[in-house]
């Protein structure tokens, strides 16, 4: 059977970005799990746009330590795909609560650089349902569909893929590979 691969949400938030060599560790975990930087982005995102992104917690008493927290410097949010690729992102970035991931997952991205519960380093989608929506949030130019249908079994057959250390994200070679207009060296937007 072909299994196609999957997108999963990955952010990283303010106190990684804040520690050069830390988020350079998290992009090698990153590769060295096969997983291909799909877009990346990095901004300071408004108080509103977390409060967005975060409204399934607004009645949670650590919401508005959540939004302070994420609207308080840039994050940096990837696309990332590969087989599994929701699951696996979960695997390795731990545990939610910081005491669960230092003790029984100290190896994880979370165990390994969270702060509390709240700075807890990384954020991974849980679900498909909630890959796709939050993908359209942080990438609205980003068409899955498409890139379903155009780039995904080029990335899945894994050959001609370039990686471009200062955009952060993976492209096709466009001279091996038959052009359509979709593929096209990404643009840092
Ligand atoms: P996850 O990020 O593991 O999917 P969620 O969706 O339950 O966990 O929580 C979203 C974010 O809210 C967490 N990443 C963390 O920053 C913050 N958070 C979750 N639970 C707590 C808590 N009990 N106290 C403080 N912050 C929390």
């Amino acid at each position: 059977m072909i299994r196609k691969l999957e997108l999963t949400l990955a952010v990283l938030k303010p106190d990684i970005l804040s520690k050069r060599y830390v988020k350079e560790e998290i992009k090698k975990i990153i590769l060295k799990n096969n997983f291909y930087f799909i877009k990346s982005k990095t901004f300071k995102p408004t108080r509103d746009s977390m409060e967005k992104f975060y409204s399934m917690h607004k009645e949670k008493d650590f919401y508005p330590r959540l939004i302070d927290y994420m609207a308080s410097a840039p994050i940096s949010s990837y696309i990332l795909a590969r087989e599994n690729a929701i699951v696996k992102w979960r695997e390795l970035i731990g545990p939610t609560k910081h005491d669960k991931a230092i003790y029984e997952a100290p190896t994880s991205i979370r165990g390994r650089y969270g702060i509390s519960d709240t700075r807890n380093a990384v954020h991974g989608s849980d679900s498909l349902e909630s890959a796709l929506t939050e993908i359209k949030f942080m990438f609205p130019e980003f068409h899955p569909e498409m890139w379903f249908k155009m780039e995904e079994p080029l990335f899945r057959k894994g050959q001609d893929i370039l990686y471009d250390s200062e955009l952060e994200v993976h492209y096709l070679n466009k001279s091996s590979h038959y052009m359509s207009t979709s593929i096209i060296r990404p643009s840092n937007q």
